[in-house]
């Protein structure tokens, strides 16, 4: 007895270490019930009329697994999970092989309690969170995480087998037997990636006076989603105040009614919606913002990004409309509750794949009202998963590794909506006005998720020769249909990564701007290689009112009442040549203001340099004066230097373009000259010359030169008589003394 019971204890143990060997591998905190399917009652799995647990059948040590049989298209094995915690990141790993080459299976993991969609007002079923093919013939290991991130304790897991009689593996699917064993689901921590392994790429701090408009542009008008605000620029709904950005809704004086669907829809609301399309671009990073939500039912605050390639509605663009363009919500919270209180806000991803539109998503139901105070709202983006993040908690994330659409780039969207499809038409009036405040807005990359980015933009299109363009008001733009018009494309070129040229397009946002209107417009240049990669490229059209010239037309006309004789001749010509061109500017239509400001300068200035022409009477006079003397009665050294200033004088007097300063300079130089002259030794009229003091004499010949008489003779006489008379009037004053 005693060495039985031994044995059986040996037999036990044994059996027990097996078993623990088994469990090691398992985990203990494997949340799967019969995770290898070889309990004695088959315990946790379900099994409907086709999947079932099989015996003979097993991964590794064991006998049993759990098989969809083949003779059936659509049936599955698998279990509910109990007790999973919300907002939380799960990895399940499985065993699992199909008998027959080409067939599939699916690992499955779903949703299946109180429906957490309530998306548009349609509560959605059964939502997957996760599915992956088992396609291998062999046992093989299948993995991958899924976030709970939901209003849900309970998901789901099965192996599936599923196909269409239309389907092309539909036979194979048939036929096969897919296995599943070893399935274990645990819990996985979240690695937070240390802050300072990222790189600041862009951010809006909002602590300026006014909304940059160098990194955002205003959303306008009715956009979407029947919502019950109609977007302004004004300050009053957008505006930068203590260091946040704040969209605030407001109640318009009267509704705005638009036509949406072919129906009318009215606008109760102003408020608030900017983006930084055309501006920066967002690919892979960590996309954050600090903000305090608005609450109040009807509510509907958002940060989202949309694909870069969303079309810009212009006829001439070229890009996706959504959902292909893809759409990542980092951060959307309409208030549904009665009560207005606001907890919740949602991530979601919006795509299209295999050509239909998809959804992944979750919530993060938070303690307190996101209205009280401000929180981070984020999402870490890889090029193999996007994760949510709320404060410092990673609350949902989304395998997007074969999503296209978050392959490529996005721009960013803040707006504070109001009613419309998710939150309804009941608004809670007394929140208003309502504020949404952001206090930033950041843009950081790893090395690695920059290296990722860098290697999307080095194989997009590449689009050259664009540059801002300024147009005068009215201006023709040229349009597809061949009509005449400034061509936007103008020295525009594409090419794809190979250096293939590429058709490029080009549209105004919106596309409704023409040139009749004074303003701006971004302009959007696209093109899409063979691969459907979209490569843009953005730059400002300005539309500036035509030029004023009254003032250019008056100077005109000041000008033409002028005398060319009374200026010199340069600057009356330069004043002639600039009223040319101005006459040429008047005329012409397609000149700035700057044009006419800057030619009604140069008039100015033009008629500001203008010279008076010189009056030469006296000094003509003088130059006939001397020519008349007789150069042999002088002494040559005087003579010659009369006759060399002279010369100058000639000059000067021949010169119509010589001032009267130097006029009166050379007429002065003359006097003095010819005041120099001195009479040779042998000269006739030394006799009474030297009748005079020295000092006599010297007074009469500057007086004699001054008179500048003409001919010799004259001269003679003037001299004698003033001689005469000067010794009169030195008698007269000895006299009278
Ligand atoms: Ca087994
Ligand atoms: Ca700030």
């Amino acid at each position: 007895m005693k060495k039985i019971s031994k044995v059986l204890m040996i037999i036990s143990l044994l059996m027990t270490m097996a078993l623990n060997i088994g469990q090691v591998k398992a985990k203990t905190n494997n949340l799967v019930r019969n995770w290898d399917f070889e309990s004695e009652n088959n315990e946790g799995w379900e099994q409907n009329k086709v999947g079932h647990v099989i015996d003979g059948v097993s991964y590794g040590d064991g006998n049993k697994a759990g098989v969809v049989p083949s003779d059936c298209a659509d049936g599955y094995v698998g279990q509910y999970i109990y007790n999973l915690k919300p907002n939380t990141t799960y990895k399940i790993t499985v065993q699992a092989k199909v008998d027959t080459d080409g067939a599939k299976a699916i690992l499955a993991t779903r949703v299946f309690d109180n429906n957490p969609w309530e998306y548009e007002g349609k509560p959605e079923k059964d939502q997957i969170l996760k599915e992956m093919a088992v396609t291998s013939t062999n046992w093989q290991e299948y993995s991958y995480e899924f976030n709970t991130a939901l209003n849900t304790n309970k998901v789901f897991v099965s192996l599936v087998k599923w196909a269409g009689v239309s389907d092309s593996n539909y036979e194979a699917v048939k036929k096969c037997n897919a296995y599943i064993d070893n399935v274990i689901i645990e819990e996985v921590n979240s690695i937070e990636v240390p802050e300072e392994d990222y790189n600041l790429v862009w951010e809006d701090q909002f602590n300026g006076e006014k909304l940059d408009l160098d990194k955002w542009r205003y959303e306008t008008g009715y956009v979407r989603n029947k919502e019950l605000q109609e977007y302004v620029d004004s300050e009053e709904n957008v505006y930068l105040e203590n260091g946040d950005l704040v969209l605030k809704a407001t109640k318009k004086d009267e509704p705005v009614t638009v036509t949406v669907d072919g129906q009318d829809h009215k606008m109760y609301y102003n408020s608030g919606s900017i983006e930084s399309f055309g501006h920066q671009d967002v690919l892979y990073g960590k996309i954050e913002m600090r903000a305090k939500l608005t609450n109040g039912k009807g509510f509907w605050p958002a940060f989202w990004t949309l694909g870069s390639e969303w079309t810009s509605e212009g006829q001439l663009g070229e890009g996706t409309a959504w959902p292909e363009c893809g759409e990542i919500d980092i951060m959307e919270a309409p208030v549904q509750s009665p009560d207005g209180v606001n907890k919740t806000t949602w991530a979601t991803i919006h795509y299209q794949k295999n050509g239909s539109y998809q959804k992944m998503g979750g919530e993060y139901k938070f303690s307190e009202d996101l209205a009280d105070d401000y929180h981070i709202y984020g999402i870490n983006w890889t090029p193999e998963k996007i994760e949510w993040y709320f404060d410092d908690i990673v609350f949902y994330t989304a395998d997007i590794s074969d999503i296209e659409n978050f392959q490529k780039p996005h721009f960013v969207k803040l707006n504070l909506a109001v009613g419309g499809s998710w939150p309804g038409n009941t608004i809670d009036e007394s929140k208003l006005p309502a504020e949404y405040r952001i206090d930033y807005v950041t843009y950081s990359q790893t090395e690695e998720q920059k290296a990722a980015a860098d290697a999307f933009y080095a194989n997009a299109p590449q689009i050259s020769g664009v540059k801002d363009i300024k147009v005068l008001k009215g201006t023709p733009i040229l349009q597809e249909n061949g009509e005449s018009g400034l061509d936007l494309l103008d020295g525009v070129q594409a090419v794809d990564k190979n250096g293939k040229k590429l058709t490029v397009g080009v549209s105004t946002l919106p596309s409704t701007f023409d040139t009749n209107t004074v303003g701006e417009t971004m302009l959007v240049y696209t093109a899409k290689d063979d691969s459907g990669v979209y490569g843009r490229t953005y730059a400002t059209l300005t539309v500036v009112d035509l030029p004023v010239k009254d003032e250019l037309k008056k100077l005109i006309e000041d000008v033409e009442l002028l005398n060319a004789d009374d200026y010199t001749p340069n600057t009356w010509s330069k004043l002639q040549n600039d009223l040319t061109k101005a006459k040429q500017v008047l005329e012409d239509n397609s000149v700035w203001q700057e044009d006419v400001d800057s030619m009604v300068k140069t008039l100015e200035a033009s008629i500001g340099s203008l010279v008076k022409r010189a009056d030469i009477t006296k000094l003509e006079l003088e130059i006939n004066n001397i020519e008349k003397l007789d150069s042999q009665k002088y002494t040559a050294e005087t003579w010659d230097n009369l006759a060399s200033v002279l010369v100058d004088a000639k000059a000067v007097a021949a010169d119509k373009n010589v001032t009267q300063t130097q006029v009166d300079d050379i007429l002065s130089r003359l006097v003095d000259a010819k005041g120099q002259l001195k009479l040779k030794e042998d000269g006739s009229v030394s006799v009474s010359w030297t009748n005079l003091t020295p000092s006599q004499q010297k007074e009469t010949t500057n007086k004699v030169v001054k008179t500048s008489d003409e001919s010799p003779i004259g001269m003679l006489m003037t001299t004698l008589l003033l001689s005469s008379s000067m010794l009169y009037v030195l008698k007269k004053r000895k006299n009278n003394c």
